[in-house]
């Protein structure tokens, strides 16, 4: 069988022995550790001098080859053209999109250097499998280094609409670099649509429609590749059992100790602002100040590990964040009762699940979002005899599966706190009707599925195929 050789930005820290706040690196790491194979990226470490090394580390099944980045590339590659320019266009959020041309020159630099690095490590037979926003020239990279070897691409992130992607000045170089892989996967058929719909209109490419469910044929830029849309999972099981493990732990039962009988809403999110979390906490208040029943009679816990917390946009979140809950804090809270638990700091994976059991709402609503780990989890670690609602937003990927859901608009605050007290009052019978519906699509398409999905559509799309067009004819070579 072919080695599998996993690429993304960032390799989960190895010494944890497994990933923390993060959704690829929770989904990768569960898909990669099955399989075995190798997991190749940036260490996590910013050089202030010297040449970076590459380090190979044997764990279990998983090879782990890490290598750092100089303080110049970190800021073009990572926190410039990433996570300043392609994280808020690719989020919709036009507004906050910044642009600078040297650090797409320095995203392509680093691209290029990352994939070099990788060549020698490489063998004839492997797999290789790309992740993310921050690595979109790498197969173009690759194949300029000369490497014949299947490679794919899995977008974790949601891709936009063709005029939401046109606010990226090199919106072209990106899509023809995407069309250097075999393979395109996307987290939904929305995010698939608008990535034809950017090369039927904006690239003058074909589509051929999938047969048999197999993936969509893209003709582009000379090239012909495959395209499919695949929702990525959890391990529900798993996470069942980690929520009953984590019950009888300290912190869950210092939380029901200070809970009392109240209600708990539960969110975790890094704190991004493409989580919604402004908008989320004013629902909250809505809901006190339009049901004064429901005060001092439920509390909301959100917990947010900080993320790119170098970046002015995420140093706004967070300051506006301390702000709202403040605020709503300050207005309605008693004595007794804090209504907003307002928590920047990341928890044990255990800790989250055994919250999200505890609780009676999961409350996730990103403003966009590729798909929301978060939500799956929630109801994976539910009481099946007792279950809690999930209250989702319809801009996360995982709206699309999760019927059984309270499904918002995250921005309509009346709608939200409406959610919220419909979640609060709903009968045992319909939350665990809703919450089997949702369980069993989470069984029916967790990780591996998702992984052997997109290997089985990758093992079967060959390597690109450049396309000569002679009088209308295409000539494959
Ligand atoms: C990207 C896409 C897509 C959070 N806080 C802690 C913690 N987490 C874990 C969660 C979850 C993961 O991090 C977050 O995943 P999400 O999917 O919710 O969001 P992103 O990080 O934005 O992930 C997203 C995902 O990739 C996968 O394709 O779903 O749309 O944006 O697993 O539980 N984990 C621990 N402590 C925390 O405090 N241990």
């Amino acid at each position: 069988m072919s080695r599998l050789i996993i690429v993304s930005n960032r390799v989960a820290p190895i010494s944890e022995g497994g990933p923390a706040a993060g959704g690829l690196a929770v989904g990768v790491y569960d898909a990669l550790k099955e399989t075995g194979g190798m997991w190749f990226g940036w260490s996590g470490d910013v050089l202030s001098s010297g040449q970076p090394q590459i380090s190979v580390e044997e764990r279990g099944p998983v090879t782990f080859a890490t290598i750092g980045l100089v303080r110049r590339d970190y800021d073009q590659y990572y926190r410039g053209f990433s996570n300043a320019t392609l994280w808020p266009a690719f989020h919709y959020r036009a507004d906050l999109v910044q642009y600078d041309r040297h650090d797409f020159e320095g995203y392509c630099r680093v691209n290029t250097w990352l994939a070099q690095q990788l060549v020698p490590l490489l063998r004839p037979d492997d797999v290789i499998w790309v992740h993310d926003y921050h690595l979109i020239p790498f197969a173009k990279a690759l194949r300029a280094a000369g490497v014949k070897n299947r490679i794919g691409f899995f977008l974790h992130i949601p891709f936009p609409a063709s005029q939401v992607l046109l606010a990226v000045p090199p919106h072209r170089e990106l899509v023809e670099s995407l069309c250097s892989f075999d393979l395109l996967g996307f987290q939904t058929e929305p995010d698939l649509r608008s990535f034809c719909d950017y090369v039927v209109h904006e690239a003058n490419g074909t589509i051929d429609a999938p047969v048999n469910g197999r993936p969509t044929t893209v003709h582009a830029f000379g090239r012909t590749l495959h395209a499919a849309a695949y929702p990525i999972g959890v391990y529900p099981d798993e996470i069942a059992e980690l929520a009953r493990a984590g019950e009888s732990g300290k912190p869950v039962r210092t939380m029901r100790a200070t809970l009392h009988s109240r209600k708990l809403i539960m969110s975790v999110d890094r704190l991004d602002y493409s989580k919604g979390l402004v908008e989320r906490f004013r629902a909250f208040e809505r809901l006190l100040e339009h049901s004064p029943a429901q005060r001092n009679k439920v509390s909301f816990v959100q917990i947010a590990p900080p993320t790119r917390a170098d970046m002015h946009a995420y140093q706004d979140i967070r300051l506006q964040l301390e702000g709202e809950s403040g605020r709503i804090n300050g207005r309605f809270a008693e004595l007794d009762w804090t209504p907003i638990r307002y928590i920047h700091r990341q928890y044990e994976r255990q800790v989250l699940a055994a919250l999200f059991r505890a609780s009676h709402v999961g409350y996730v609503t990103p403003l966009r979002d590729g798909m929301n780990l978060v939500a799956k989890e929630y109801v994976s670690a539910q009481d099946p005899d007792d279950p809690g609602v999930l209250v989702l937003s319809r801009f996360a990927g995982a709206a699309q599966e999760l019927n059984g859901a309270l499904i918002v608009n995250p921005v309509d605050i009346d709608g939200m706190a409406e959610a919220l007290a419909t979640a609060l009052a709903m009968p045992l019978v319909e939350r665990q009707s809703r919450y089997r519906e949702m369980m069993a699509q989470l069984r029916e398409n967790n990780v591996s599925v998702w992984r052997d999905n997109f290997m089985r559509d990758l093992q079967a799309a060959g390597p690109v195929q450049r396309v000569r067009k002679r009088a209308g004819v295409s000539l494959a070579d």
